[in-house]
Parts: structure tokens; sequence; C-alpha cells
């Protein structure tokens, strides 16, 4: 039997809108992963839309995992996004240490999914923030955008001050723990999108997209699917980012080619072949 790497990936499913399981079990797919679903909330939408509607699975959860837990099964990735609880970040947590117990070689990739545009998501809390920031420490590599870098490392949220420089300073940070890669995502910088990887003991690389002109949720998800897959693929972490940007890049190209609704997202489908 070929040997097809698996990843439990902790994210929300939002029916609409393009983001978190929608888009992590396509992407995964399409590069030969198998992606294992743990449903952190159910949405109608994202919160980005209007009229969502939110179900927070917490409870559910611990069942949920107990029963992989009786099956014996394994992972050579643990993978979360969209968290709906600050309970959630905690069981999180306790699944990581239980996976890296069995698989000590196994990737972690938190995506401190927590705010976008200097503001937290409607449904993050405060404590899911702090519990958000030991989460990410018990990653190999985190993937947050500048706002999330901002409320990780209490800064204010300045955009326009966040030299590559300081951003690399920022994420140096956010190394602490099991974490060894930060890839801080969406810097603005002028007609493209920077997206850094800082490494403790190394020079700070870039991997660009072109910029759009306006915001794309779900990007970060996107994102974040493909650097998870490459890195499970044997990737260094700036060929995965590379890869990753790449990839956004192009749907963003046909999302604002076509002038996509916002509630529609990231138009990604067209490219899976290509990953
Ligand atoms: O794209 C991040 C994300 C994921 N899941 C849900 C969201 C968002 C951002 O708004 O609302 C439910």
């Amino acid at each position: 039997m070929p040997t097809i790497p698996r990843v439990a990936a902790f994210h929300d499913i939002s029916g609409y809108g393009r983001c978190s399981l929608t888009v992590a079990i396509p992407i995964l797919s399409a590069m030969g992963i198998q992606c294992c679903p743990v449903p952190t909330a159910v949405l109608s939408c994202h919160t980005g839309i209007p009229h969502y509607r939110f179900f927070d699975l917490t409870d559910f959860l611990p069942a949920y995992l107990e029963g992989w837990e009786e099956n014996g099964m394994l992972f050579d990735a643990v993978y979360s996004g969209f968290l709906g609880s600050c309970r959630q970040i905690g069981i999180v947590r306790g699944f990581i240490e239980k996976t890296l117990a069995k698989n000590p070689d196994a990737v972690i990739l938190v995506d401190p999914v927590l705010g976008d545009d200097g503001r937290l998501y409607d449904t993050v809390t405060e404590d899911m923030r702090r519990e958000m920031i030991h989460l990410a420490a018990s990653a190999d590599c985190i993937t947050p955008n500048i706002t999330e870098l901002c409320l990780m490392t209490d800064t204010p949220y300045r955009p326009e001050e966040m030299t590559a420089e300081r951003v690399a300073s920022l994420a140096a940070r956010l190394c602490t723990g099991r974490t060894k890669t930060v890839i801080v995502t969406g810097i603005d910088a002028g007609d493209e999108v920077h997206n850094l990887v800082y490494r403790p003991g190394e020079p700070y690389a870039v991997a660009a997209s072109p910029h759009f002109s306006r915001p794309l949720p779900g990007a970060g998800d996107i994102f974040a699917s493909v650097v998870c897959g490459k890195l499970l693929s044997g990737y260094t972490p700036l060929a995965a980012a590379t890869a990753a940007a790449s990839f956004v890049g192009k749907a963003a190209v046909l999302t604002e080619a076509e002038n996509a609704p916002f509630a529609e997202g990231v138009l990604f489908e067209p490219f899976l072949r290509e990953l």
C-alpha cells in the first residue's frame, strides 16, 4: 500500500465562503495527503459574512477524539486553524501531546486564527487569544497574519510600521517552546504581498504574491493548508511558503479578474491540480 501521509485537521466547517475545512480538505487531498477533519464548529458561512449561524462543537470533541484513540489512529501531522472556544484550544494541545508521544516526528502546524485588519474575529475572546499563544508554542511552525502577530506579541497594530526587520523581530519572540518556524502572512508591500519566513539563527526570507485590491477572506487558510501539505512532502519552510504564495497569488488574480463577490472568498479550485 502506498504511504499516504495523514493529517488531523482541527478547523471549523463553514458551509459558504471558502475557508477552514472547505479549503483544507481539497488542498491536502490534491497534494496526495489524507485530511482527517476534527470539526471545531459548524457555521452556515464564515463570520465575515452577515447572518452567519455558529454552532460550537467543543462538547463533542473529547468523545470524538476518544473514539480515534480507541482505534489506535496515528497521524503524521496535526494542523489547527479556527477554534470555537477557549476549552477547545486546550483539547488541541492535549491531542498534540498524545500524537507526539506516539510519533515524535509528527509535523505540528498551528495557524493561530484570531483576527484580521487589526481586530479579533467576532467569536474570539481575550481568553482565547491567551490560550492560542500557549497552543502556538507547541507547534513546529505557525502562520500568523500581521494582526495575529501583533495580538500574540502585545504589539499595537500599526501596519505602516511593519518593516521586514520589525516583523522578523516580533516573529523571533514567538519562537518559544517547540516553535522553529514563523511564517508571517499578508504583509502589505506596495504592489506585492509578502510572507516572511523567520527561523532562529537564519536570515529571514520572503515569499511574495501579487497585491490584492480588497480583503480576501480565507486566503490565510489556503496559504496554511498548502504549507502544511508541502512540509509533509519534505519541502523546506521557505519552499513551502513560496509554493503557498504562488498558489494563493494565482487564485487571487482569478478572483479579482472575475470580480467575485466578497462572500465567495478566493476562487482556488481551478488551480488544485497544479499543487
Ligand atoms: O479564514 C479564517 C476563518 C475561519 N473560520 C471562520 C472564520 C474565519 C475568518 O473570518 O470566520 C469561521
